[in-house]
């Protein structure tokens, strides 16, 4: 059988502006991770790669305000968000910083072996400059009213109001956002990566992704009508990688032609962390390696147009991506999320009150895959004490109980050869549902994938409540021993599923089996071997918390008083 292809997945660097919020979690890293999970615990070839994102206006212009030197305050941040990622049980195997020399070295030799082709090209326009600040005004730098909904607030980049991605000096009554004068034009010399001569490859290689999610299909070929344009790949900011030339004149480069370089250099810190400093190369430019990019929808052009363009301009064979499941927005309590207006839940706020399983399940079974979807305090814990408790929970503690009360703690004897037809058919439902599980994850069908989970849940919970063996334990015991026997069985194929979505839990029930492979690297082969009568079982303990309308209650209230933006 040939060996399945290697994947390399990676997430979105997130910046290292400040907390990540649930938005975050259920657009890209939660997904990321459930579906990391899965391929490892079918025991395939995965790399999963993330780290955050230091440079960019955003950054500057935060670190400013706080008064705190940029390498301090990305350096705090990538730590706060490491930490609320760790916690989360998002594993990836190297979650990097764009600020440490590993991505300058990277960066700086991705555009010069574009620019030494000559790939790149000059162009000297006209910028805002403030002779207060004595500084270029880049993206947010400088503010005006949009000129094309009227609406002030317009920052050098983008409206937010109108969604417009803005040249600066189309701004209305322009100023500098730090000190408020009017900035003087001047001109500035800066390289492009011209993406429009990248267009017919980049729409003939998009042909062949039929299998692409709608969403992200529809944003290029929106962007394809429009024409693709030269896209800056350098900019004037004292915060950045420095641009590679004797006549750098200070720029650095843009923040969206180093950031995706940023998971080729966190790869080669993995590769030289393991010994084997070339092996990144076996990733990024292994003919049969799978790359698949997890993000929100506000970065598919750049994952899926301007970063796949520089990786077929480089000199070497570097892989494309195969997918790029992006996901749409979560919405909070019926509103949209607002990290300007604090109306959000911080992950660090969130992990002080709250279990992670409870999080990453109540967002699994709600993730934006094709449309907006809403996180509410309520449905989260709906989630928690129906689903995870009621179900899932309340059949593992009994099963486990009632081997500790009646069979000394041991998986009862009971074989396989013995089973009836309705325990062959209650074995049978719930793998069937474990393989519908692990399909439908590998298809980005996550919602489907945790349906398929849950039923399998109540799969159990219906062949527990029907072999009663609390009556057979008296007027049949052999019957009772042999029901409880195949109840374990369900309760293994049941860790499989919960072991990508609630890890912490799947741990605690694989260790309380006896399990010695580890569940998580190649779990599913013992997993999926029966568990032999007499094998001693840990003491359950409860795996989900109830969580009481006194917790969610101020949480509810801190959003209302916040209100919708
Ligand atoms: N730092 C995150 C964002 O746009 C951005 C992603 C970079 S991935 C290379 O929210
Ligand atoms: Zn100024």
């Amino acid at each position: 059988m040939t060996r399945p292809p290697r994947t390399l997945v990676t997430a979105a660097l997130p910046y290292a502006n400040g907390d990540l919020h649930l938005g975050h979690l259920a657009g890209a890293y939660l997904p990321a991770d459930i579906y990391v999970r899965t391929l490892r615990l079918l025991g395939r070839d995965v790399l999963f790669i993330c780290g955050t994102d230091e440079y960019g206006v955003p950054i500057t212009k935060t670190a400013e305000a706080l008064g705190v030197p940029y390498k301090e305050f990305v350096d705090r941040n990538h730590a706060s968000i490491r930490g609320s990622f760790v916690a989360l049980g998002i594993a990836f195997d190297n979650f990097s910083q764009t600020s440490r020399p590993i991505h300058a070295e990277t960066s700086r030799a991705f555009f010069l072996d574009l620019h030494g082709r000559g790939l790149l090209k000059q162009k000297t326009t006209d910028q805002f400059f403030c002779a207060t600040c004595a500084r270029f005004l880049a993206d947010r730098y400088v503010e005006g009213t949009c000129p094309r909904c009227g609406k002030p607030g317009a920052r050098g980049d983008q409206c937010e109001k109108c969604g417009t991605a803005l040249n600066q000096v189309e701004l209305v009554e322009p100023r500098c956002a730090t000190c408020g004068h009017s900035p003087e034009t001047r001109a500035t010399r800066h390289w492009f990566l011209p993406l429009g001569d990248w267009q017919p490859r980049l729409q003939a290689w998009l042909a062949g992704k039929t299998h692409w999610k709608e969403n992200v299909l529809n944003y290029c070929r929106g962007w394809f009508e429009q024409g693709l344009d030269d896209r800056a790949v350098t900019r004037d900011l004292p915060w950045g990688v420095p641009v590679p030339l004797p006549d750098h004149d200070g720029k650095v480069l843009y923040v969206w032609f180093d950031a995706p370089i940023g998971y080729i250099s966190a790869t080669r810190e993995w590769a030289a962390e393991q010994g084997a400093p070339e092996a990144w190369r076996t990733w990024w430019q292994g003919a049969d390696t799978r790359l698949i990019h997890f993000i929100g929808k506000d970065n598919i052009v750049f994952h899926a147009i301007m970063f796949p363009a520089m990786l077929m301009a480089h000199s070497e064979p570097y892989v494309l991506p195969e997918n790029v499941p992006a996901n749409e927005f979560l919405n909070l309590e019926g509103n949209k999320l607002s990290t300007s207006r604090g109306y959000a839940v911080w992950l660090p706020d969130y992990l002080a009150k709250f279990p992670a399983d409870a999080l990453r399940y109540a967002l699994a079974r709600n993730l934006p895959e094709a449309r907006d979807t809403d996180f509410s305090w309520e449905g989260f814990q709906a989630r928690n004490n129906n689903e995870l408790g009621n179900n899932f929970g309340n059949l593992i503690n009994r099963v486990f109980a009632f081997a500790h009360k009646y069979f000394d703690g041991r998986v009862p004897s009971w074989s396989e050869s013995a089973m009836t037809q309705v325990d062959r058919a209650a074995i049978g439902e719930v793998a069937a549902c474990l393989d519908r599980f692990t399909e439908c994850v590998q298809t980005f069908d996550f919602k489907d994938a945790v349906e398929a989970m849950f039923q399998a849940g109540k799969a159990g919970n219906r062949y527990f409540d029907e072999s009663a063996p609390f009556r057979t334990r008296k007027d049949d015991p052999v019957r009772c021993a042999q029901s409880l026997g195949v109840a374990f069985q369900i309760v293994r194929l049941l860790t499989l599923m919960l072991a990508p979505v609630t890890p912490f839990a799947a741990a605690k029930v694989w260790a309380w089996l006896g399990m010695e492979s580890d569940l998580f690297r190649g779990g599913c082969v013992e997993g999926k071997r029966p568990l032999p009568a007499g094998r001693p079982v840990g003491k359950a303990e409860i795996l989900f918390p109830r969580i009481e309308d006194e917790q969610i209650a101020p949480e509810v209230q801190r959003l209302r008083e916040l209100g919708a933006g």
